[in-house]
């Protein structure tokens, strides 16, 4: 009993501390008490989330567990990634392919999972390339890139890849307006109001995943941000924000930000497809690459795609409508429901919240501000469902839960704001560390939310970390959600700068994890699928090394007769069936990265000899206690010599004596 009261006397000391001892900035004050317990996932225990990150600037998708914040992957997406070989080896260059020739880089900004009836499915992730216009799908049997789709008449592709509710469409609007690809592009930069043109395509993704640009939107030169599909009610809409509608060709910093309202502008997607199907899209002559990787041949393709399909609002009446949003919006959310659309204005005071089923009967009813550009404007008053008065400052990005809340992200006052979609009420706020940009709560996006957590992607870390010389760790906050309050859980830091992220219950995708290839299934025309059909053959100045791979040897481990001169394929076949065998392979001073080859999979690496001499080639990636005996030598001769291609494994051992001083 005495101990009994005494814990009591303990816990209550210790709740008044937290209280009135709590720090309003910096370090540990706002983290729960039982944080390391609800974010403790044992050694051996999975993950209940996976979370997709984008990586910006690294151009690249992270994926991490949730609720630890452990890392297991990153994706190479948009830029080359050396420990995978990806954009390296002959067979992947193809992937990062476009219009531009090869492009080994991009900027990831944003994430959106496969939807089936507006709930994540766990088939495909995509993300955005914001710099040379494009959109990837991934795989998420295998976490790897299977198709990356350039996007014409766009320059900047930010709005992007947002999804309908059955993966019917990704979207891809563009950042920048220009001069259309298919007009003439040398014009004075200050005639944008004349000449330049936004484009927002329409992505299909048909039941494999294969994208296609079905058609593009043209609409007047303003910036397209954000977007989100409708769904439910609003199924069959998207919504893209948009800023400079002052079309400002300078210091945007003050000159796109005169306007007290900007817009988002609402596209009837349905009513697009009657357009197009009637005939009424324009086609024009433009190239983009479209490359697909397939999973039977080991090896991308790259196809210059020559017309895209383009509809004019001006001839497609009751198509596009803008609505006008305050002020300079970026985050655009539709809320589970899809009756609900949050426009976040980045130098706004307030957060409004539109009505579908206002929207429609404004369209009824013509309830018009004029026009922009061709395109009706709605009466704000009309379509306006009310404003979260007094939020924070700099709304960014909302997500939702299943309970009827909102979660705005607020990147100059550095918080979480959780308010009521029912009375626009603000019922909770938490500091973030520091400058949070997207936030992401698991199905936040979708009819589903599975709520929990909601997660803030963070741009400054400052004081969070150890420091790593001028550039510090960019962040991940997890907070609990499940109660009224939010609470911080765990800082994770992020591989490159974190915009969009999307998590996933883990049994959505990992019982549909791929283990192996099927070497029967190697259609790669460079395979060798046995250590029979190993050989080394000579065209020309090419010299084709048809190599196996298994635990611990390459097959053939020695060649000889190649010269200086000639360009040597290893064309490496991973014989192993078993999961989570790769072997690597890597040869001395090849300006080249490494293969890491799948089991079942075969990959190439292109290396130029640059002088005479042997060279060792061996396995990267430690696969048995005999890892370090993978391994091999290529013989290099001087361009006339006159020695014979040989190879071999386990032959031809030297007889000399071992080691002896003379
Ligand atoms: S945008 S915060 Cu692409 Cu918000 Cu990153
Ligand atoms: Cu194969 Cu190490």
């Amino acid at each position: 009993m005495k101990t009994f009261s005494k814990l009591i006397a303990i816990t209550a000391a210790a709740v008044v501390t937290s209280i009135v001892g709590c720090k309003p900035r910096g370090a540990q004050s706002a983290v729960g008490g039982d944080a390391a317990q609800k974010t403790y996932v044992a050694p051996g225990k999975y993950d209940e989330f996976y979370d997709f990150v984008s990586g910006g600037f690294s151009g690249q998708m992270s994926v991490y567990g949730l609720p630890s914040g452990r890392l297991f992957r990153v994706i190479p997406v948009f830029s080359v990634d050396p420990e995978k070989g990806y954009g390296y080896s002959e067979e992947t260059k193809a992937m990062l392919n476009t219009s531009h020739g090869f492009v080994p880089w991009d900027d990831l900004h944003h994430i959106a999972l496969s939807e089936t009836n507006g709930i994540q499915d766990g088939r495909w992730v995509f993300g955005n390339g914001n710099n040379t216009p494009r959109i990837a799908r991934i795989d998420l049997k295998t976490f790897r890139t299977a198709e990356i789709l350039e996007i014409p008449n766009s320059a900047g592709n930010h709005s992007s890849p947002f999804i309908t509710e059955n993966s019917e469409y990704v979207v891809a609007g563009t950042r920048f307006s220009v001069p259309l690809d298919n007009t003439n592009g040398d014009v004075p930069i200050n005639t944008y109001r004349q000449n330049f043109k936004g484009t927002v395509s329409f992505v299909h993704v048909d039941t494999s995943g294969r994208m296609n640009i079905a058609f593009q939107i043209q609409t007047p030169g303003v910036n397209f941000d954000l977007a989100r599909a409708g769904k439910g009610k609003s199924h069959g809409w998207v919504f893209f924000s948009c800023y400079n509608s002052e079309q400002a060709n300078t210091l945007l910093e003050v000159n796109a930000s005169q306007k007290d309202k900007d817009f988002i502008m609402c596209v009837n997607w349905k009513k697009a497809e009657e357009y197009v199907k009637a005939g009424k899209a324009e086609k024009r002559a433009v190239a983009y690459a479209h490359n697909v990787y397939s999973e039977l041949t080991h090896s991308a393709t790259s196809e210059i795609e020559k017309e895209v399909l383009v509809l004019d609002p001006k001839n497609c009446p009751d198509m596009v409508y803008f609505m006008p949003c305050p002020k300079s919006p970026h985050g655009c959310d539709t809320d589970p429901s899809g009756e609900y659309i949050v426009g976040s204005g980045k130098l706004a005071a307030v957060i409004p919240v539109f009505s579908f089923t206002k929207i429609q009967k404004a369209i009824t009813d013509k309830n018009f501000d004029g026009d922009y550009g061709g395109i009706p404007v709605l009466k704000y008053e009309a379509v306006l469902y009310g404003e979260v008065q007094i939020p924070g400052l700099g709304p960014l990005h909302t997500e939702f839960d299943a309970d009827g809340n909102a979660y705005t992200s607020f990147f100059v006052s550095s918080e979480i704001v959780k308010w009521r979609l029912s009375d626009l009420k603000v019922l909770d706020r938490v500091p973030t560390y520091y400058s949070v940009g997207h936030l992401s709560v698991p199905g936040g996006p979708t009819r589903k939310p599975w709520g929990k957590y909601v997660i803030a992607y963070n741009k400054i870390t400052k004081d969070r970390y150890l420091p790593t010389g001028p550039e510090l760790a960019q962040s991940a906050q997890l907070y609990d959600i499940s109660g009224e309050k939010m609470k911080l859980l765990l800082d994770f830091p992020t591989i490159g700068e974190p915009h969009y992220a999307e998590a996933i219950p883990a049994d959505l995708i990992m019982k549909n994890s791929q283990k192996i290839f099927r070497i029967e299934d190697n259609q790669n025309p460079f395979a060798a699928k046995g250590d029979n059909n190993a050989r080394v053959e000579r065209k020309g100045n090419e010299i084709h090394a048809y190599i196996t791979a298994i635990r611990s040897h390459f097959t053939p481990d020695n060649i000889e007769g190649v010269k200086l001169g000639d360009v040597v394929y290893f064309h490496v076949t991973n014989l192993e069936q078993d999961w989570d065998i790769p072997h690597g392979f890597a040869v001395k001073g090849a300006n080249n990265a490494e293969l890491l080859i799948m089991p079942g999979e075969t990959q190439t690496l292109a290396w130029k000899p640059d002088r005479v001499g042997v060279f060792p080639i061996y396995c990267t990636d430690f696969c048995s206690a005999l890892h370090q005996e993978m391994q091999g030598y290529i013989r290099v001769s001087a361009p006339g010599s006159n020695v014979p291609i040989t190879f071999s494994t386990g032959k031809n051992e030297g007889t000399g004596p071992i080691a002896q001083n003379k």
